[in-house]
């Protein structure tokens, strides 16, 4: 039996339990990914995940995201509001292996998915594209289990590339970038869009090939 990852006000006096509990959700998820890494690896002799990387959003950037959506700046709001306090990203080869990834994770008992954002399928009008996840992991307390969110972020290289330029130039001009650099990523997605295609494509023809040579 597990426990709602909502800490009552007195339970959640303490900002660093709060934190270990994120951090322990990470832990946890991180090792299931280098598991599934691992087993596709082995089973397979393929592997859809080029790296993974994870980070504890920081007390300014929860702070901030909490102002920027009219929140109250307390623990409470913190885990109602917040779905990305605890996040890890997943980079792939493929789009294909996105799909992959994501219906791996789901499938594990222990895992409730909360919410999907597919920004592939339905890419931003800045052009961003990725998958992203809010899941729950049970975190073993002394005082039994506590389901905590995590958001998994799954792209591509390109996607990964794309958006963490974009990401720099968005926070450089706060958001008010001038039109030309504007227009410039959005060029620069589709051209992203395009090499994903391509090497899809390649890899599917690679492989029929491997296939037909194993007949
Ligand atoms: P930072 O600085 O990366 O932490 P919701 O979770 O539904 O309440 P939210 O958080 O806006 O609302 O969800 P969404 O859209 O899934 O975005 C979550 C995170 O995805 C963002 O966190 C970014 O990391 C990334 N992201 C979303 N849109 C963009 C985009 O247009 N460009 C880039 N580069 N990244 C994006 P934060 O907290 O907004 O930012």
């Amino acid at each position: 039996m597990t426990r709602d990852f909502i800490l009552s006000g007195d339970e959640a006096k303490d900002w660093e339990t709060l934190m270990f509990l994120y951090e322990s959700a990470l832990k946890k998820m991180n090792t299931k990914i280098e598991i599934l890494k691992e087993e596709f690896i082995s089973v397979h002799k393929y592997n859809p995940i080029e790296h993974v990387t994870s980070r504890l959003k920081t007390p300014k950037s929860i702070v901030r995201k909490l102002k920027r959506e009219g929140h109250e700046t307390d623990i409470v709001s913190m885990q109602q509001y917040l779905n990305d306090i605890a996040g890890i990203r997943i980079v792939c080869s493929f789009t294909s292996d996105i799909y992959k990834v994501a219906d791996m994770i789901s499938s594990h008992d222990d895992i409730k998915v909360l919410l999907i954002k597919n920004y592939i399928a339905n890419p931003k009008s800045n052009g961003y594209k990725s998958y992203h996840m809010i899941v729950t992991i049970p975190v073993f307390m002394s005082g039994g289990a506590v389901d905590t969110k995590v958001e998994i972020q799954i792209r591509t290289i390109a996607m990964d590339f794309w958006a963490s330029l974009e990401h720099k130039i968005y926070y450089k001009f706060e958001g008010k970038a001038p039109e030309y650099l504007k227009d410039e990523l959005s060029e620069c997605a589709k051209m992203i869009n395009a090499l994903d295609d391509r090497m899809l494509s390649l890899n599917e023809a690679v492989q029929e090939l491997d296939g037909s040579e194993d007949e």
